[in-house]
């Protein structure tokens, strides 16, 4: 009698453990076709995976080395896409459920994207010479756009002296619901504290400055040395951009983790929204105000500058605040530019290849 086919055999089974977590729309998109994920990108190409332990180079569509067009459109680590049937070239991208970007460092305002289809963003800043409560502010408003949730990771609590300081300078991030966790990356005890966001079918993602122990993290977790880790300048702190790649790798918890080469530089992508990403008290007061276009300079009625003067608001935090509004208002302008520009050139080619095929 021939085998019949096992019903409990399902297609996904073997995607599981690399992060597929069985959404529906996910699923439907899939379809029958050879599905993969983003685990690393390069020049050449990206590595895919197809289950735990897997690693294959393969090619992207031609409509993704394009030097315009949105990057959006284009994987990135995480990403599930389909392979045609060699498993040589990538053949789509399926839907997101989150995408992590920033404005790209350097002059020309372009997206860079970091991670995609992560449920939570690691944000990792050491308790060292270069801790910075407004640096973890921007980090925080960032993610908040993402669509996955933001998680404070505390480095280096084993070298820090005074920890409830600290913690009081961060203050205004904690009344937010963003959960802190400071700990020593290095103490496989410690790191437990991370296990709730690393479970069966959840992937997150490690960001930071280079030096605040990322990779140290990673290698924690995974209880093998795999990432290569350097120790901080002395005078400063700083790290030494150590990690030089992306890259996603499966844990003995279940879930996925991302690491990632510290950034020089966080710019806002245009796309944030200030009141969900952590200013959501400035925003309310502001409302409050007497007159509905308050400068919050010296206008009678000013809600603001009350909070201010009450001392309920910090100087610093307001004007780092102003700061971050200005920041992606402009970059919202040279976003939509940006797009529309790209519409143009899609339209121009779209009129070129009609003008020399014919209508089809
Ligand atoms: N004592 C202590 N040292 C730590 C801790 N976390 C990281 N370090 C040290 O900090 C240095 C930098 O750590 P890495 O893990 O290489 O930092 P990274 O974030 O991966 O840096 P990049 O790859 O350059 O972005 C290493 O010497 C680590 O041993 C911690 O919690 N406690
Ligand atoms: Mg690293
Ligand atoms: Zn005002």
């Amino acid at each position: 009698m021939a085998a019949m086919p096992d019903p409990t055999d399902d297609a996904f089974a073997r995607l599981r453990p690399i992060g597929w977590s069985d959404d529906a729309e996910l699923v439907r998109a899939a379809g029958a076709s050879r599905v993969a994920r983003v685990i690393g990108q390069h020049r050449s190409g990206f590595d895919v995976a197809e289950f735990a332990g897997d690693l294959r180079r393969v090619q992207p569509p031609a409509a993704w080395t394009r030097p315009r067009g949105d990057p959006a459109l284009r994987a990135v680590v995480g990403d599930w896409i389909t392979l045609d049937e060699e498993g040589k070239n990538i053949l789509a991208l399926l839907p997101r459920h989150a995408l992590l970007k920033r404005g790209a460092a350097g002059e020309h305002y372009r997206q860079q994207l970091i991670a995609a289809n992560v449920d939570h963003v690691l944000v990792v800043s050491g308790l060292d010479a270069d801790f910075n409560p407004r640096r973890i502010e921007r980090y925080l408003l960032v993610v908040q756009s993402s669509g996955a949730s933001p998680v404070l990771v505390l480095t280096k609590a084993d070298q820090c002296a005074d920890l409830p300081d600290v913690l009081e300078a961060l203050e205004s991030v904690r009344m937010v619901g963003i959960p802190v966790h400071p700990l020593n990356a290095k103490s496989a005890e410690d790191v437990v504290a991370l296990y709730p966001y690393l479970g069966p079918g959840k992937s997150a993602v490690l960001v930071g400055s280079s030096g605040a122990g990322k990779s140290t993290l990673t290698n924690t977790l995974l209880g093998t040395e795999r990432m290569k880790t350097r120790t901080v300048r002395e005078n400063d702190s700083r790290g030494r951009h150590t990690t030089t790649y992306r890259v996603l790798i499966p844990l003995p918890q279940g879930g996925c983790l991302i690491d990632t080469p510290g950034m020089r530089e966080l710019k806002l992508s245009g796309e944030e929204d200030l009141a969900d990403g952590g200013f959501d008290d400035i925003e309310a007061l502001a409302r409050q105000c007497r007159f509905s276009d308050c400068g919050h300079s010296n206008e009678p009625g000013c809600a603001v500058n009350a909070a201010i003067e009450k001392g309920e608001l910090t100087e610093v935090r307001y004007a780092h605040y102003c700061k971050l509004r200005d920041e992606r208002d402009a970059a919202a302008v040279t976003l939509a530019q940006r797009r529309a520009e790209e519409k143009e050139l899609l339209r121009q080619a779209g009129k070129r290849a009609k003008d020399k095929y014919g209508r089809r």
